[in-house]
């Protein structure tokens, strides 16, 4: 172990804070934070547990007490903020989506392999023990050839017209909204633990709001609040996933089943210790613990002892301390880097090209 890495956030929003408590988690310091204006980074800096408050983004990136730039802002501002990052020589974990347009989002990747930065996306879900498990499992050929691949992903914080946020906003979180927002984890999670990538698309978006509230009054919203989408995959199988940020009730629930020939591996973010294992004949329950895990993957991430759940804070805990073992010279399985965020902009691009008429869409393969 080597000396402490200082990271420095940039953006001071909930997903910031999540951040600094994951750094902190992997024994980095927080340097300092930085927000729109210095004195949203002085606000903030308390409850990051930031050292100092930058007066601007581009401040924090040029400060030398820094190893690794967390990117938090709104996902227009990623590319200008990251291409910074790594022109200062800094590792980046750069939040989702990488970028709004699959250009930006190739340029950094390809920027990040000439640096040979390490350039971190927090695909988190990666990191729960039952998904790795469940991906150790369909690697050995446990549940036979996984054929059905299906599931979804609902949310409600965006349940009511006088909800709002920049991610409604296309200008400033992209034209998709719901599938660019949590769609792609899904997907990410797909290829992860199946290791089959989507080869082409279907999709139709819908809107449960086409107006929210804006500043002036109620204002059209062009983003969708829905998703529904019909794949295919280079290994031959099918799927769909429904994505949603207006279902009343599920709060991030994040569920698939991947059927396999021989038996299905079901997983929900809302139930995370739990992971399904269905067989026709007789259907077992694998619970989370250093007791119950049968592969040594799903150990490696059960880092709290039997019966204590693991949330959504220690997956991005283990998650920061990959990139960190990364940083330190380590090649941790699994991390997600920005060749994933690439992946999940191409995904993006294709789910908008169909929904707007364009019917079956191809996906390019996947470019590590
Ligand atoms: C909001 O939809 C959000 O915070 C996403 O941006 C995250 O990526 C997801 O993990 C939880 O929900």
């Amino acid at each position: 172990m080597g000396a402490a890495l200082r990271s420095g956030i940039i953006g001071t929003g909930f997903i910031g804070e999540v951040h600094a408590h994951a750094v902190r988690a992997a024994g980095g310091t927080v340097s300092a934070v930085a927000g729109r204006t210095t004195a949203s980074a002085e606000r903030a800096a308390p409850a990051l547990g930031a050292l100092h408050a930058a007066a601007s983004p581009e401040a924090l990136i040029e400060r030398d007490d820094i190893d690794v730039v967390h990117i938090c802002t709104p996902n227009a501002t990623h590319a200008q903020y990251t291409k910074l990052a790594i022109a200062a020589g800094k590792a980046v974990v750069c939040e989702k989506p990488l970028a709004t347009s699959v250009e930006d989002a190739a340029e950094l990747a390809d920027l990040a392999r000439r640096h040979r930065s390490v350039a971190a996306v927090p695909f988190v879900y990666r990191f729960y023990p039952a998904v790795r498990e469940a991906r150790d499992l369909a690697r050995r050929g446990d549940a036979g050839r996984l054929w059905l691949l299906h599931g979804s992903y609902l949310q409600d914080w965006l349940a009511s017209p006088q909800a709002t946020n920049w991610r409604v906003d296309p200008a400033r979180g992209g034209a998709s909204r719901a599938f660019a927002d949590i769609g792609v984890h899904w997907c990410d999670l797909m290829e992860f633990v199946t290791g089959q990538r989507i080869t082409r698309l279907v999709a139709s978006t819908s809107q449960a709001f086409p107006e929210r509230s804006g500043e002036g009054g109620p204002s059209p919203v062009t983003t969708e609040d829905g998703a529904s989408v019909l794949f295919e995959t280079d290994q031959g199988a099918a799927g769909s996933v429904v994505v949603s940020q207006v279902t009343p009730g599920r709060k991030n629930r994040l569920w698939f089943s991947f059927d396999g020939t021989e038996a299905s591996l079901s997983f929900d973010q809302e139930q995370p210790d739990t992971l399904w294992l269905g067989r026709t004949a007789a259907a077992t329950r694998v619970a989370v613990g250093p007791d119950t895990l049968t592969t040594q993957a799903g150990r490696r991430y059960a880092r709290l002892p039997a019966g204590h759940p693991h949330g959504y804070q220690d997956s991005f805990n283990a998650f920061v301390a990959d990139v960190y073992d990364a940083v330190r010279g380590g090649a941790p399985d699994g991390l997600p880097t920005f060749a994933d965020g690439l992946r999940a902009a191409q995904l993006t691009q294709a789910l908008i090209d169909s929904a707007q008429g364009g019917g079956w869409v191809s996906v390019p393969a996947y470019d590590k």
